[in-house]
């Protein structure tokens, strides 16, 4: 035997070695021939979000956590951060929105994982060796029922009570939960490695209610950075793109001829009368803001989750005092491919480009488009303007200016 043969031989042998006794831990497929050896070092973080919240309070969580992950990672730590799918939210109507839809969907996934160590759920699924996705721990976190104790509010938790997990694991039948924990909590979102470290040997950690974790540090430099990692998927801005090119004519970053108008109604029109406008409020207040920007400005934009009657009603009062209303309209087939919530960002990033833009008060929807312009640098006296209400105090919205 020669010297070559020799040694291709003990590495076969090395190999099977290796193979099997990673195939022990159950992480390893050897049908594929390949082992995915971080996987078996790694451990993982999913959570979920009260089921009534929207798409945008959604992104706000997401960068909660996605900030936890990405600081820890800076201590060298093997944590990574399950992108939860987007399931059945409450505001998507059309009935083919009713499956676990991937994050690479509606964002750049590659983007999100240059800022923080993220994985989609598909991508864990095709690394386990079971049918199953066993949960370790999953910890319920609920608030306290008095924020404030002696006048002070504080970062604190506490395990007990009684809890129920709201939410359907994004509709799959094939995870499982291990044990469930309910925990009282208040405060910074770092304080879940208090809770994480209690298990060590957990490898797949899920929080329920992800939304009552706060910020470490809201508006810093992280923060923007993380927010910028959040890039669309491509097709949807090039869809965006497409049509800001053929209406407005534009196919710059900073759009110079129309203004865009966040519209918010249902839920806010039912059940906060005392922060949105009626129509001729609306059209009021679209055409005042006009006239101190540039009176040159024929073209609007509005998004909105108005109803068909409504805003053709919009549309028609604005339209006889001499603007061109536009909205995006999308076709049966842009539906089909990209979606209710594909639908809303593109509405979200022809608002982003505009020469100036009217939101809805406390909209997260509208949050998102002004950290979009703040990305994007426009002036902030042409992004945090809002619709005030016909009668009433009209609060100046606050103003997140990006810091770079
Ligand atoms: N296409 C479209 N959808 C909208 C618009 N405004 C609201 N929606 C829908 O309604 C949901 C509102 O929920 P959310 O994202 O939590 O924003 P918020 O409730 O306004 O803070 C969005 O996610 C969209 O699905 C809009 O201007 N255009
Ligand atoms: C669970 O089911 C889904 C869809 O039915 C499938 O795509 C996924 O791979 C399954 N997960 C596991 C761990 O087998
Ligand atoms: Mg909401």
């Amino acid at each position: 035997m020669s010297i070559k043969m020799i040694i291709n031989l003990s590495l076969l042998l090395l190999c099977v070695i290796l193979t099997s006794t990673e195939k022990q831990d159950g992480y390893c497929d050897l049908k594929e021939k390949t082992c995915d050896r971080d996987f078996l070092n790694e451990k993982f973080i999913i959570y979920d979000v009260n089921p009534p919240e929207g798409f945008n309070l959604r992104r706000d969580v997401y960068m909660r956590f996605a900030i936890m992950l990405s600081d820890a990672r800076q201590h060298n730590e093997n944590w990574k951060l399950i992108l939860p799918p987007w399931y059945s939210l409450y505001h998507w109507k059309a009935k083919q929105n009713d499956y676990p839809m991937p994050w690479s969907n509606f964002f750049d996934v590659k983007s999100l994982k240059k800022f923080a160590p993220v994985v989609e759920l598909h991508e864990v699924f095709s690394k386990i060796d079971s049918n199953i996705f066993k949960i370790d721990r999953l910890y319920v976190l609920q608030n306290y029922d008095d924020a404030f104790e002696n006048g002070e509010f504080r970062d604190k938790w506490e395990i007990g009570g009684d809890c129920d997990y709201d939410g359907s694991l994004w509709g799959y039948n094939n995870i499982t939960v291990k044990k469930t924990i309910c925990v009282k909590y208040q405060g910074r979102i770092s304080k879940l490695w208090e809770l994480i470290s209690l298990n060590p040997a957990d490898k797949f950690v899920m929080f329920a209610h992800g939304e009552i974790p706060l910020h470490d540090q809201y508006g810093t430099k992280t923060f923007w950075d993380c927010r910028k990692s959040m890039k669309f998927n491509k097709n949807l801005i090039s869809r965006a793109k497409k049509y800001i090119y053929k209406y407005f004519n534009c196919n710059n970053k900073i759009c110079n001829n129309y203004v865009s108008v966040h519209w918010r109604r249902q839920d806010f029109a039912r059940s906060r009368k005392k922060d949105v406008p009626s129509i001729g409020g609306t059209v009021k207040q679209i055409d005042n803001a006009i006239k101190n920007y540039n009176p040159h400005i024929v073209n609007i934009f509005i998004a909105s989750d108005g109803q068909n009657s409504e805003l053709i009603e919009l549309e028609k009062q604005l339209s006889d005092i001499g603007f061109k209303v536009h909205l995006y309209l999308p076709t049966q087939l842009e539906l089909d491919t990209f979606k209710d919530g594909g639908v809303a960002i593109i509405d979200q990033i022809i608002c982003s480009h505009a020469a100036y833009f009217i939101g809805t008060y406390e909209s997260t929807f509208t949050f998102r488009i002004q950290e979009e312009r703040e990305i994007l640098g426009f002036d902030s006296s042409t992004t945090f303007n809002r619709l005030c209400p016909d009668n009433g105090r009209c609060e100046v919205p606050s103003k997140w200016k990006i810091v770079n």
